[in-house]
């Protein structure tokens, strides 16, 4: 950790309550944030609680989602003070709506100002689905494309790898949109199995936590910000109720204007996609359906006498 070069920032006022009652932070630490995302049940809370190294996230399988607001908890690791935020789904379609008012993704961006310096996108080893592939578009249209820069892809279930190697399953797999965001993401993954314990869920922790410290490393300690971070900063010492209002309301903003337009221009894509795809089957209804009206037209029009 020596020669360690890094952009010191002040303690997050929004998350000062430190949820790791056990380890207080020490004065010389400096910050690691990280977010959690991805869709619901994959097992965010669950990473979130195996990087702590303690039960702190409610997580456990369920019809329903579990985690319903963002939380914070810290622990030190290796000389860092690691903030992790778990957040509910705030990236789906289904996500958004149950947080009309932004009010979620508002207390996201507070817990992590002044920006995060990883996002953890979290997936089931062999499950990446199309709900997946929404979350990563839901993460990019609330930061901004640049977040991918800092993201890593985490893969729960690691012990469904049985020993292999997660770089040649990743490499191997014909999921096409899994191996894009993988490259979108700079071909940073890692996998973890949320149920080991003791040294080997510390080691694989460890090599996680390595690999978020090489990547802040990489921008010399500052954080991935935006403007919505910059206003959350800027009124750290106002009161969080009243910040929190602001920025969702930055953020609400921000949806109907620039962001909405083009999720709405991605639909229009993406359905014109499934109409390039179905055009043989519509031929084929459209052809059906004259054929009906010429028979029934022959039966009207009345014969020759
Ligand atoms: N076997 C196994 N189960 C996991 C792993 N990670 C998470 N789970 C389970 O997946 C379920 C959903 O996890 P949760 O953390 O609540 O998901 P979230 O909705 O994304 O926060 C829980 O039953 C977890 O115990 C893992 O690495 N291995
Ligand atoms: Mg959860």
């Amino acid at each position: 950790m020596g020669g360690r070069k890094m952009a010191r920032d002040e303690e997050n006022a929004y998350g000062s309550q430190d949820l790791d009652d056990q380890q207080q932070p020490l004065a010389q630490e400096l910050r690691l944030r990280l977010i959690l995302a991805g869709r619901t049940g994959v097992g965010k809370s669950a990473t979130g609680n195996s990087i702590l190294g303690h039960r702190l996230f409610p997580s456990r399988l369920a019809a329903t989602p579990v985690t319903r607001s963002c939380a914070l908890g810290s622990r030190s690791w290796a000389g860092w003070r690691v903030e992790v935020t778990d957040t509910p789904d705030l990236f789906t379609a289904q996500g958004r709506h149950a947080d009309p008012d932004c009010t979620q993704r508002a207390s996201c961006y507070l817990l992590s100002a002044p920006g995060p310096h990883a996002l953890l996108l979290v997936t089931q080893l062999g499950r990446f689905t199309a709900q997946d592939e929404e979350a990563a578009r839901g993460v990019r249209e609330l930061f901004g494309a640049g977040v991918l820069a800092r993201a890593v892809v985490v893969f729960t279930r690691r012990e469904d790898l049985e020993g292999g190697s997660l770089h040649d399953y990743v490499r191997a797999t014909d999921n096409r949109a899994l191996r894009a965001l993988v490259a979108e993401c700079g071909g940073r993954v890692c996998a973890l199995d949320n149920r080991a314990e003791g040294a080997e869920r510390d080691a694989q922790v460890g090599e996680l936590l390595a690999l978020v410290e090489r990547l802040a490393l990489e921008h010399d300690g500052a954080p991935f910000t935006d403007d919505v971070y910059g206003l959350a900063w800027a009124r750290r010492h106002a009161r969080p109720e009243d910040t929190l209002r602001l920025v969702a309301a930055r953020l609400a903003a921000r949806g109907g204007l620039g962001r909405g337009w083009r999720r709405e221009w991605g639909r229009g894509r993406r359905w014109l996609e499934a109409a390039r795809r179905g055009w043989p089957l519509a031929l084929l209804l459209l052809g059906g359906a004259l054929l009906l009206v010429l028979l029934l037209l022959q039966r009207v029009a009345p014969g020759p006498d």
